[in-house]
């Protein structure tokens, strides 16, 4: 009779899996913690904490079902410190004659791993159900589609699923209500405050063990605070849809110099662990806009980023790969700021963001896509090198949606396929959007001169640099119209100033790699 080994990633922590729901009663559960995994891009300290607790919690709930657990610990003396060759040893130490693992969520895995199936213990992969859709299925939505778009992907969705629905049609009239959704704070100084998560013994031997291999990486384990098991998990999506959700759609776009999370659910690491499902995280949030707890606008908003958003970015990227990042349309060559792993800059939105990172290995999107994403995007920054560096220092990173969101709605290096425009702007749109300017050193109202916004002049450098390609496309007629009306003599100071900041930012390439002070620790 087959003895399978029954392989679980550190992102595949969901008892819901098809592995187990179908395990015969010989099998043997596998989880392996390896030193590959945490520093193939250095991941922040909390990143490395999360995945180690969650682990070690999810492993005891298994043995508490009564599952055979074969765990491979960080100083176990025959680690071998990658995940398919640990797999392997204990494939073979249990005397399995074959391993089952689910799609992972990085193709550099899925690759290796479809490379075993023929091998001496052959490797049988199956599909993670954990999502509304699969790749297969995205493939069919997308094919022949020369413009696809999120949007209708996402109407389909609500059709299929029936997630705000009433009699066939959208709950509340409207497919979308972005427009209520952009209004920034108005001296708002405090909001909801996240659960403070005790940490058990597991929890407290997983952070010392981070803290003693990896502490040279991002952040101070001292101040985590992720939920690591499935209760933990749930009283967070309790405290978001009591205390946040009300407030989500319209202060969605909003940015604050204090406060790192606003009414943001912080549930992306949960989901992309397997704590939580986005069918019952959708679900919460549909049922206290039936209660009347929570106006549409919010609701709507939220299940999009869930249903549309998240599924759309995981099907881009499990239909593109691998040619997908390896694009890079706009051909930009530069490195990373080094600013980025130390927040040592005296542009203040930047600063906070990144220190908000260091800080909690969490920033909310709009600091991703707008702040250091737009910087990133104005100056040029290589893909891999960005990649890179979002793929680190977030919890909730995984490579099928940091790509997508990196590559191609940050940097539109895939020529369209994320955004139908790049997300570029000045230091005007941060200015409306945040608290910031005023803390600054920089006004965001001049172009020109020692205390003009870094970004003023950036974002017209880059319309210029990137005229050719950007020019004709539709959506960006009204700015390039802008730029061209513009005088010889303006434009040539605009340059200018662009041209000397860009010569003076320091990006050593691999810095952050290399750099392990006290720049990366939380203040
Ligand atoms: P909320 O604002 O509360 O949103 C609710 C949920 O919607 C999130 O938890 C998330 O699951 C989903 N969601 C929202 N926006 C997106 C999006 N654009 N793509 C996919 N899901 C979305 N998200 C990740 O989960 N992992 C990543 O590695 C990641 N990298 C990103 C890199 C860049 C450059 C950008 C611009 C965005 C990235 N995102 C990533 C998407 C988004 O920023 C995060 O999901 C969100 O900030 C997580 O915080 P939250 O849970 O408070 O989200
Ligand atoms: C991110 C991460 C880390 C830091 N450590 C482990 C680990 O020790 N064992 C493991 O199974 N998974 C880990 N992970 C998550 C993997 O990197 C993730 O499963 C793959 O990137 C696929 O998404
Ligand atoms: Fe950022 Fe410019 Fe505002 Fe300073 S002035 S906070 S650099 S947008």
């Amino acid at each position: 009779m087959s003895k399978p080994l029954l392989l679980v990633l550190g992102d595949q922590l969901s008892l819901s899996l098809p592995l187990l729901q179908n395990a015969p009663e010989n099998a043997v559960v596998a989880l392996c913690e390896v030193k590959e995994e945490a520093r193939y891009v250095p991941h922040h300290i909390h990143k490395i904490g999360l995945f180690l607790a969650a682990m070690r919690h999810f492993a005891k709930a298994l043995e508490e079902k009564g599952f055979q657990v074969a765990y491979s610990h960080l100083d176990d003396e025959q680690n071998t410190h990658s995940l398919l060759e640990e797999a392997e040893r204990l494939a073979r130490a249990h005397g399995c004659d074959g391993i089952h693992a689910t799609r992972p969520g990085e193709w550099r895995l899925w690759e290796a791993m479809q490379d075993r199936q023929n091998a001496k213990i052959p490797w049988l992969l199956g599909e993670d159900t954990r999502f509304f859709t699969t790749p297969d299925e995205f493939a069919e939505w997308i094919r022949g589609r020369k413009q696809p778009r999120m949007e209708y992907f996402y109407r389909e969705q609500r059709k299929r699923t029936g997630l705000l629905m009433k009699d066939g049609e959208p709950a509340g009239g409207q497919w979308n209500f972005d427009h209520d959704n952009r209004e920034p704070l108005k001296g708002q100084k405090s909001f909801p405050t996240l659960p403070h998560h005790r940490q058990d013994e597991i929890t407290q031997a997983a952070l010392a063990d981070a803290e003693r291999h990896f502490g040279d990486h991002m952040g101070s384990i001292d101040n985590f605070n992720l939920p690591v098991t499935r209760r933990q998990a749930l009283a967070d999506l309790k405290h978001f849809i009591d205390e946040a959700l009300p407030d989500f759609g319209r202060y969605q776009d909003a940015i604050s110099d204090s406060d790192p999370l606003l009414y943001h659910s912080r549930l992306s690491a949960a989901m992309n662990i397997g704590l939580l499902s986005p069918l019952e995280v959708c679900k919460a949030a549909e049922k206290s806009y039936a209660e009347g707890e929570a106006p549409i606008n919010a609701v709507e908003g939220f299940i999009r980023q869930i249903l549309g958003w998240r599924e759309y970015v995981r099907g881009l990227y499990w239909t593109q790969m691998p040619g997908y990042k390896r694009e890079n349309r706009l051909n930009f060559r530069r490195e990373l700021p080094d600013f980025y792993w130390d927040a040592q800059t005296d542009m203040r939105c930047m600063n906070r963001a990144i220190q908000m990172t260091i800080d909690n290995a969490y920033a909310h999107h709009i600091q991703r896509l707008m702040v250091t994403g737009n910087f990133a995007l104005l100056c040029g920054v290589k893909p891999e090198a960005l990649c890179d560096w979002y793929l680190a220092v977030y919890a909730d990173a995984s490579e099928w949606v940091e790509l997508p969101n990196t590559l191609g709605m940050v940097l539109h290096a895939d020529g369209g396929l994320m955004g139908s425009k790049p997300y570029c702007a000045s230091g005007k749109y941060i200015d409306r959007m945040s608290d910031h300017c005023a803390n600054c050193r920089y006004s965001p109202k001049q172009m020109t001169g020692t205390h003009a916004c870094p970004f003023n002049s950036l974002y017209w450098h880059f319309l210029e640099q990137n005229e050719k390609r950007l020019s004709q496309n539709p959506r960006m007629k009204l700015i390039y119209g802008s730029l061209n009306k513009m005088g010889d003599d303006k434009r040539d100071a605009i340059r200018q100033q662009a041209e000397s900041f860009l010569r003076k930012l320091s990006t050593r390439q691999g810095y952050g790699q290399k750099h392990h002070t006290q720049g990366y620790k939380s203040h």
